[in-house]
């Protein structure tokens, strides 16, 4: 396109071109560029926020050079694109992501000490982008990573929410929710005030004859709402590819904010009507694996996909290529259900709009979508009231209609004889009122299905999919096992690890290729090495330390076993069992005489993690673990062999400290429901062993690191359902130890028994759905095996560098080559 512009501008364009700092002196002398003139601040009222404010800008200045670069070699290469469509990116910071993906932090850093201020006070004043609610979220943060990192030609979709994942408090013991408003500052945002998009909701559909005899549906008479974009570009590592994370963000279209009524002095009819279109990307809904179907979603899910498809579909155009090299050039990956609309959307624009035929069309959508599943508990699939769907959407539902029609009526044809097969499979479920199946219409209108970890996805195939794999063949249905990047979770988040890997290889190349830890494993039994590898793991620890004395008050032992649960609380995650345990132990030591206490391992149980703010009992076990740590910790006996520790507001800035801090790290869910898990590849990645039951990726994590090194317990998924039906019919006692813990619990031990009934209820009358009496006996006789474990330092260094040594595969950008390759088609894009 270089021929389009005449050659004197070109090179006067190019004269006066935006350029890069590349030495420390251009970078200082951007930073006060910028302190001075953007931030109007000078030499004497600059702070450390000023200053970190001055280098994102400076980063920032350079990351947009690359990315028009990008954006210009791929317009150029003309391949396909994957189009990633996620409602949650939980990126966490930028700023010390971005020098390092560049590979300028070490300049960076000496030149703001220069300039009298410390690097890692500067980037702990960045606000955390927590556009997620936790797994699901950063997996795309990880992959948009990876995708940049490995040169794929890729853009992120997603809603630029005015507010993130709450802020959480612990009050009394009590999680308090507080708003995230994180955009006061942000300077990883490009806002294209050019780039809007005009999406419409409710209305009505009418339907005419042409001359030529075809029906047409014209959708019309909606209230309308306008998308703006917000650009966010991504730093690949080791490689000039900037990509491009696009964020919707709602406001009143140009036509909608009502003149007539300000000028009349109707303000606040006006002011309302403005408020309506602004709440759709107000806020995002808080809640993980559960599905609560209101209106206000289904609105940020049109909105947000119709925006996106809107964007791609006018890029596609751009090259006036027929329809149907549509998915030759166009693969769009759906992160669960969320944006399934996507699906129905793009059908309306190739019938409605662009006037295919149904079946050409419906060929050129089947071709183009991908689902990923990530989870089985039937609470969390999503579902939408048809008459609520109705009034938002009425044309997408004739839509989902006709596909629904045209499935049916090819199922009974294969399957002529089966009556109940058409009910189960349609994407309507006959309920009061009738719901429609959003993950059957996504796989119906993908080209692939896949889970996220091995079990996962056979899982999937054999219990909640498994009529749709006699349907459509089981080659529709795939693996990808989820993935981390290790730039973020191990060069970044634990520097002195990553150099001292480095070292020893040789190079960084690991970074790019993780399967290169493998040599670590030679030097597993090297006594200075496994010595460097501890002390580093004490640094960390030490750190934590720190931060848990200046943040609570509690002092802890850096040499005590430091076991770690981090996740968002969730029944099924089992947090209960960890804190009943903690409970149990407790309880023995306090039996115990002090001769047999000098023999045993101190312990600092941690736990982090967010309850949905309408999930109780997910609140009520915050609140046992609050409880227990006041009795624990205040108990003079009891001393340093166990304290007990609530990190508030985990988010990813924490995450980043904490895995590099574990001993152990605890991944307890009930077997079968944990789709793969992502922080168990973190924490091993990290230098730290695991305990955890045969779920997820734990399964393949042992698989890789030999199961000598990993602490699993607990029953199998194939026995759950057989265990719950015998709760059912009450044939369960309840564990001897568990019912100690009850009793204490009870007894009023952890304060007023009362507010922890709940908990006890679910484990009696409520049926142990999770099973934590059936797996807290092996649970308990486990740690006892990773204390005794832990006494032998010499071994457990072996087994933590054996370990790390053998996680290449849990990288992100084996993942996303994965994708790649089996789901997408695409090629990476050389960027000069
Ligand atoms: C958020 C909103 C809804 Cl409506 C449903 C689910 C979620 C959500 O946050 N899910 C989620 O985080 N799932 C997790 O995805 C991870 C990445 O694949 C998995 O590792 C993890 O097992 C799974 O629970």
């Amino acid at each position: 396109f270089e021929s389009s512009v005449p050659e004197p501008l070109r090179n006067l364009w190019k004269k006066f071109a935006a350029t890069n700092f590349s030495n420390k002196e251009q970078f200082q002398k951007e930073v006060v560029h910028h302190v001075e003139t953007t931030l109007a601040r000078s030499l004497y009222n600059c702070d450390d926020l000023a200053v970190y404010s001055g280098a994102a800008l400076a980063m920032r200045d350079k990351l947009i050079i690359d990315w028009n670069k990008t954006q210009q070699a791929h317009t150029l290469a003309d391949q396909k694109r994957v189009y990633y469509l996620s409602l949650e990116f939980l990126m966490g910071r930028t700023l010390d992501n971005a020098l390092l993906n560049r590979d300028i932090k070490g300049y960076a850093a000496e030149g703001v000490s220069e300039l009298g201020f410390r690097m890692e006070d500067l980037i702990e004043q960045e606000h955390d982008a927590a556009l997620g609610n936790g797994g699901l979220g950063r997996l795309a943060a990880c992959f948009l990573d990876s995708l940049a990192s490995l040169s794929y030609p890729a853009w992120g979709y997603g809603l630029r929410y005015r507010y993130g994942i709450f802020k959480q408090e612990i009050i009394d013991g009590y999680q308090v929710e507080v708003p995230d408003y994180w955009l006061d500052f942000n300077p990883w945002e490009f806002p294209r005030h050019d780039i809007t998009v005009d999406i419409m909701f409710y209305g009505y559909v009418r339907r005419y004859t042409e001359e030529d005899g075809s029906t047409v549906n014209i959708w019309e008479g909606g209230e309308v709402v306008q998308a703006l974009a917000y650009d966010v570009p991504i730093p690949g590592y080791g490689t000039s590819t900037t990509n491009n994370l696009r964020l919707w963000s709602s406001k009143p279209s140009t036509g909608e904010f009502d003149f007539q009524k300000f000028n009349s002095g109707d303000y606040e009819s006006s002011v309302r009507d403005q408020q309506r279109a602004e709440t759709i990307s107000a806020v995002l809904y808080p809640n993980d694996n559960i599905d609560v179907g209101k209106e206000l979603r289904l609105k940020q899910q049109y909105f947000w996909v119709a925006a996106s498809l809107y964007d791609i579909v006018r890029r596609f155009k751009k090259s006036h290529r027929a329809w149907t090299e549509f998915p030759h050039q166009v693969a769009i990956q759906l992160n669960d259900t969320h944006p399934t609309l996507a699906i129905v959307e793009l059908m309306r624009i190739l019938v409605d709009k662009e006037h295919l035929d149904w079946d050409t069309a419906w060929n050129i959508v089947t071709e183009t979508f991908g689902y990923t599943n990530h989870t089985v508990l039937p609470e969390a699939l999503e579902k939408w009231s048809v008459p609520l769907f109705q009034n938002l959407l009425p044309r997408h539902l004739q839509i989902i209609y006709d596909i629904n029609l045209f499935f049916l009526q090819s199922v009974e044809r294969r399957f002529p004889k089966d009556r109940e097969l058409l009910g189960r499979v349609s994407i309507i479920e006959e309920s009061n009122p009738q719901v429609i199946r959003m993950a059957y219409l996504a796989i119906i209108g993908s080209k692939k299905v896949n889970g996220v970890a091995e079990l996962h996805s056979d899982l999937i195939k054999t219990t909640i999919f498994k009529d749709f794999v006699n349907i459509f063949g089981p080659d529709k249905f795939t693996n990808v096992t989820n993935g981390v990047t290790p730039r973020r979770w191990l060069h970044q988040a634990n520097p002195q690890l990553s150099a001292l890997i480095k070292e020893k290889l040789g190079s960084y190349d690991f970074l790019k290729d993780l399967s290169l830890l493998s040599g670590l494993e030679k030097f597993a039994d090297d006594k200075t090495f496994q010595k460097e590898w501890m002390d580093i793991k004490l640094r960390n620890k030490q750190r934590l330390a720190k931060y848990i004395k200046d943040t609570t008050g509690i002092s802890v032992n850096p040499s005590a076993l430091f076991d770690i649960q981090v996740k968002r609380i969730h029944e099924y995650k089992r947090q209960q069992m960890n804190i009943f345990g903690v409970i149990s132990r407790y309880l023995s030591l306090k039996a115990m005489t002090k001769e047999e206490r000098a023999k045993q391992v101190p312990r600092v149980s941690i736990f982090g993690g967010k309850a949905a703010p309408g999930y109780w009992m997910a609140k009520t076990i915050i609140r046992l673990i609050t409880a227990v740590s006041e009795v624990v910790n205040n108990d003079a006996d009891i001393g340093d062999l166990l304290k007990v520790v609530f990190i508030e507001d985990y988010n990813v800035s924490k995450a980043e400290f904490l895995c590099p801090a574990s001993d152990l790290s605890e991944h307890i869910s009930t077997a079968g429901t944990e789709a793969s898990g992502t922080s168990n590849m973190k924490f091993v990645l990290n230098g730290g062993l695991i305990i955890g039951t045969c779920d997820g990726a734990n399964i393949e994590i042992t698989r890789e690191i030999g199961e000598e090194r990993i602490f699993l317990f607990g029953n199998l998924a194939e026995d759950v359902e057989d265990l719950r039906h015998a709760h059912r019919y009450g044939k369960t006692p309840m564990d001897p130890s568990l019912k100690e813990v009850c009793d204490e619990i009870q007894k009023g031990t952890f304060g007023e028994p009362g507010v922890f009934a709940g908990l006890i209820h679910a484990l009696t009358e409520g049926g142990d759905y999770y099973l934590v009496s059936d797996d807290f006996a092996s649970y308990l006789s486990t740690h006892k095996l990773v204390d005794e474990a832990f006494k032998d330092t010499a071994a457990w260094a072996h087994n933590t560098i054996v370990a790390v040594s053998r996680m290449g595969f849990f990288t992100s950008d084996r993942a996303i080559n994965e994708y790649a390759d089996e789901i997408w088609n695409i090629d990476p894009v050389k960027v000069d």
